[in-house]
This record gives structure tokens, sequence and C-alpha cells, in this order.
């Protein structure tokens, strides 16, 4: 006896199989167009999260260090206090608004730390200032031969700023970060690939500047994401004063980096002492 099986009204197992393989492609499609609308909003919500981090503490640094020695009673007795820790100190008006050019025991200190990865303001008391700063960079252009302008370098016939840092700690500047002279500071400036600019890499300065010769400061601030986003690449090697930052070690985390100069007009008045 011969089975005849015959469907007239519903799929042959071949038609099944095709609009399954279709219905797959096309779940496939959703789903990846799914899953990279959910990884950019994800970015997204990184990268505002970080630039609200970094405008904010930015602004803070900037508006704070233009103060730096600012004492209208010109009694020379506000400068810049360390350069590591980072503080300074300026004259703040007392309850009856009035600045009394005394350096207060309490209050006219300012101190910027990163402590871990949150970037600390400390005067009365300690806060956050910003959360996820992978590095704060500082370098200071100074006045040696006080002709009222920052002092420079040669780079193929025109002058540079020298911004130096201090890579000893014994708070005199005592290297230009532009290793190479080619007028930018960045990775390459590490000539010895060691992820830290200083003595190092060539570029001592020919005299060590005392602290007090400052007049310009530059601030590097470099932002990670607080997670992670996937597959999510950068490799860029990031600059934050003398610090070389491979972001490619951490591949998957976004970086934003934020400089700015502030030219230090009150520190103009501290007195010579080397
Ligand atoms: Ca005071
Ligand atoms: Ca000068
Ligand atoms: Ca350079
Ligand atoms: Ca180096």
């Amino acid at each position: 006896m011969k089975y005849k099986f015959q469907n007239k009204c519903g799929f042959t197992l071949m038609e099944i199989m095709v609009a399954l393989a279709i219905v797959s492609v096309f779940s496939i499609g959703l789903y990846k167009v799914y899953s990279s609308m959910t990884m950019s909003n994800q970015a997204q919500t990184q990268v505002l999260e970080i630039q609200q981090n970094l405008r904010g503490a930015m602004f803070l640094l900037k508006k704070e260090l233009r103060m730096a020695g600012y004492d209208q009673s010109r009694s020379r007795r506000f400068t810049l206090v360390s350069l590591s820790p980072f503080e300074f100190t300026y004259d703040v008006p007392d309850n009856t608004g009035e600045f009394d050019g005394k350096l207060d025991p309490i209050g006219e200190s300012f101190s910027y730390v990163l402590n871990g990865t949150d970037l600390v303001r400390t005067n009365v008391t300690a806060f956050t200032v910003a959360n996820n700063i992978q590095a704060m960079g500082l370098a200071f252009a100074f006045d040696r031969d006080n002709d009222g302008q920052l002092d420079t370098y040669d780079v193929g016939g025109n002058p540079f700023v020298i911004w130096a840092v201090d890579t000893d700690g014994d708070e005199r500047l005592d290297y230009n970060l532009d290793s190479n002279a080619d007028g930018v500071i960045n990775a390459a400036d590490d000539t010895d690939g060691n992820g830290v600019i200083n003595t190092a890499d060539g570029a001592a300065l020919g005299n060590t500047i005392p602290r007090d010769l400052i007049r310009s400061i530059r601030i590097w601030l470099l932002a990670r994401s607080t997670i992670s986003v996937n597959n999510y690449e950068d490799n860029n090697m990031y600059i934050a004063g003398s610090q070389v930052v491979d972001a490619s070690l951490n591949n998957e985390f976004m970086y934003q980096l934020r400089t700015a100069t502030v030219r230090c007009y009150n520190l103009d008045d501290v007195p010579f002492i080397n």
C-alpha cells in the first residue's frame, strides 16, 4: 500500500525551513541593530558623564588658579605653596568683606590632589570635585629673566614657551616637557617609552627654576568612563603633564582629555628668591 502524504493547505518541510531561515536572518539583523543602538546609547551616556565631570572640575580649577597669590595689600604672603601636593594660597575677604593681607591659618590655603581616581579639592574641608580622573597633569611656565614675559626656547627659529615640571620632587622645575623640541608636548616626548617624561628623555633645563618664578600653569585632566562600553576601542596615548597614559591597556573604556592654561597674574608680585 502506498502512503501518500499530501498537505494541500499546510506547508512543506522545505517551506518551513526556508521561512525559519528568513526569520532567523531577520532576527539576527534586528538584534545587531538593537545591540548597536544600546552600545551607542551607553556610549553617549558615558560621554556626557565624562564631559560634565571634566567641565565642572576644570572650571573650578581655572577660576581658583587665577586667584593664586591674590593679595590686595601686596603683602607677598600669598603664593604657590607646593607643586606636589599642589597647593596655593590667596587672600579671602573676612566677614566684613575686608581683605586683611594676612594669611589666615584656616580658609586661605587651597590644594588639588588626585586621591585614587578622585580629584579632591581641600580648602577648609576636603571634597571631591570629579570622579574617574585617570590622571591630573600640571606644567609650569616661568619668567626667570624677570622681563615680564614667559621664558621660551627655540623651535625652528620661533620662540615657544617652556612648559616645565619638577621631576625629582625638590620643588624646583628641572625639565622642559617638549623633549624632542618640536613645539608639541605628546607621547613622542617620552623618548625612552617608559610612560613618564623626565630627565632620562633628554631635555633637562640648564638651570633649575624655583617655584617663585612660576607665572603660568597648564593643566591636563584625563577622565575615564565609569563603566566599559562593549566593543569600544581607544588606542590613544594620552599625555597629562609628564605622564603618558596608554588607553589601549584599558580598552572598552572611554577617555577624554581636557587641557587649560591659566596665566597667574597674581603671582607676578611674588619675590624673586633665586
Ligand atoms: Ca587673610
Ligand atoms: Ca622671561
Ligand atoms: Ca615634543
Ligand atoms: Ca621617559
